[in-house]
C-alpha cells in the first residue's frame, strides 16, 4: 500500500479487508477507489484496484448466473450493484444517519452523540425479500459549505438520494442542503420530473410526453433560448423549466425523499407536519425513528416508488410459486412490458395473464397484455 493516502482513503481499506460478502467488498472497493488521489503516484494503486473490482465483479457476475436467469432486466437497471440498488443517506451531523444505517442493515458504524463522528462513506447491505439495497451513509453536509468532491462521485453513481432530516433541529437550515447540492450540480426531484435530451444536427425541436408545468412551446422556446435549434426532448408530466435547464447542462437528476427522524421526540410529530406541510408536495417524507425503530416497515416500497421502480415476481404456469427474486421495471409498465424485458421473443407470443395482488383479492384473475402492474404484483405469463 503506498504510504501518502488519505485517511479517509486508508479508513476505507481496512473496511474492505474487514468485508463480509463479496458484494459488501465490492461497494467498499469502490469507495475506496473513488477516496484515493488522482494522481501519478498513485496510477499503479489505481490500476490494482480496478482490476479487484473488476474481478470480484466477474466472481459476483459468475455466482449470480449459477444460481438463477429471469434476472437480466434488473441487472441492467443498474449499472452500480448488479441488481441492488444504490442508496445514499445524506444529512447534516446528528441527524441520525449511522442510527438509520444500524436499523435497516448489519452495519454498525458509531453512533456516539459526538458530531461528525462519521468521517468515511459506510456501506451496509438492506435486504428485502430477496432483493438487496447497498445503503451508503455519506459524512455529513456542513452548513453553507460546498459538498465535498468524494461525496459527488457517489452521488453521480447512487440510485436514489434519501435525505435524513432531523425533527429536533431547525428544518430550513437542513433543507438548504438541497441548493447546496444543486449548486454542486446534483438535482433531487423526482423521475417524473425528468428531463432527457438527445441534440440532433437537424429536422427541429420535437417534444415527447407531455408536462404539468410547460407547455410544447415554452419548452421549444427555452430550448432556442439556450441556441439549441435540433433535439428530441422526452419531458415527464412534473417536468419544470428547471428540469430542462438541468438536462441541457448536463447535470445529474437524482429521485430523492426524505427520512425525517426522531419521529418520537416532544415536538416530533408537529414539527413532521411542518415539514410535510412545506415540502410534501415536492418529496416523499416518511417519518421514522431509529430510536425506536418505528416507520420503517414499507421503507422499501417508499425507495421503489420514488425511484419510479416497482417490483414484479414471475410465476411459471409449472409452479404454485412465484420467482423469489423480483423484476424491477417503470412504473406505468404493463403486462406486455413485463413480457419483452424478459424476452422479445415472449411479448410477442403472449396472449394473457394471471395476476395475483396480496390484500387486494385479486387472485389468478385473467388480463390481457395491456393491463397496468403494480408493485409486488405475481404475474404468469401465458403464451
Ligand atoms: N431521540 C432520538 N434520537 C436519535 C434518533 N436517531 C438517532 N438519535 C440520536 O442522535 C444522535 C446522532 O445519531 P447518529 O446516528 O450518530 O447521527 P449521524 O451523525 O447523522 O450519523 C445520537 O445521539 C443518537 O442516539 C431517534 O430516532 N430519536
Ligand atoms: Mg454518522
Amino acid at each position: 500500500m503506498v504510504t501518502n493516502l488519505p485517511p479517509q482513503a486508508i479508513t476505507q481499506y481496512k473496511k474492505v479487508l474487514a468485508s463480509r460478502t463479496p458484494e459488501e467488498k465490492l461497494a467498499n472497493l469502490r469507495l475506496y477507489l473513488s477516496l484515493i488521489p488522482k494522481h501519478k503516484g498513485t496510477e499503479r494503486l489505481q490500476r490494482q484496484v480496478k482490476r479487484q473490482i473488476s474481478e470480484l465483479e466477474d466472481e459476483i457476475r459468475e455466482k449470480r448466473l449459477r444460481s438463477k436467469k429471469a434476472r437480466r432486466r434488473s441487472q441492467k437497471l443498474f449499472e452500480n450493484g448488479e441488481g441492488s440498488p444504490l442508496v445514499a443517506l445524506l444529512g447534516r451531523t446528528m441527524s441520525g444517519k449511522s442510527s438509520i444505517l444500524s436499523r435497516l442493515t448489519s452495519a454498525r458504524p458509531r453512533v456516539t452523540g459526538l458530531p461528525y463522528a462519521t468521517d468515511s462513506p459506510e456501506v451496509g447491505g438492506f435486504r428485502s425479500g430477496s432483493l438487496v439495497f447497498q445503503i451508503v451513509e455519506l459524512p455529513p453536509l456542513r452548513v453553507d459549505s460546498a459538498v465535498p468532491p468524494t461525496h459527488l462521485e457517489i452521488l453521480r453513481r447512487c440510485d436514489l438520494v434519501a435525505l435524513v432530516v432531523d425533527l429536533e433541529q431547525d428544518l430550513e437550515g437542513q433543507m438548504k442542503m438541497v441548493e447546496e447540492l444543486r449548486k454542486a450540480g446534483i438535482y433531487l426531484g423526482l423521475p417524473s420530473k425528468a428531463v432527457k435530451i438527445e441534440r440532433r444536427a437537424a429536422g427541429g425541436i420535437s417534444v415527447v410526453g407531455e408536462s404539468a408545468f410547460a407547455t410544447r412551446d415554452e419548452i421549444v422556446g427555452a430550448l432556442r433560448a439556450q441556441k439549441i435549434d435540433a433535439a428530441v426532448v422526452k419531458v415527464g408530466p412534473m417536468s419544470t423549466l428547471d428540469d430542462l435547464d438541468a438536462a441541457v447542462k448536463g447535470l445529474a437528476v437524482k429521485p430523492a425523499l426524505i427520512l425525517a427522524n426522531k419521529i418520537e421526540t416532544a415536538a416530533g410529530s408537529e414539527k413532521y407536519r411542518e415539514l410535510v406541510a412545506g415540502y410534501g408536495g415536492t418529496y416523499k417524507i416518511v417519518g421514522v425513528s431509529a430510536l425506536k425503530g418505528t416507520g420503517f416497515d414499507g421503507i422499501e416500497g417508499a425507495f421503489m416508488s420514488t425511484m419510479g421502480l416497482i417490483r414484479v415476481f414471475t410465476k411459471p404456469p409449472s409452479s404454485d410459486k412465484p420467482s423469489e427474486r423480483p423484476i424491477l421495471i417503470k412504473q406505468g409498465s404493463t403486462v406486455r412490458d413485463l413480457a419483452s424485458s424478459i424476452h422479445g421473443e415472449l411479448a410477442k407470443t403472449l396472449k394473457y395473464a394471471r395476476i395475483w395482488r396480496t390484500g387486494k383479492r385479486i387472485e389468478g384473475l385473467r388480463v390481457g397484455p395491456s393491463f397496468p402492474l403494480e408493485d409486488m404484483d405475481a404475474v404468469e405469463l401465458r403464451g
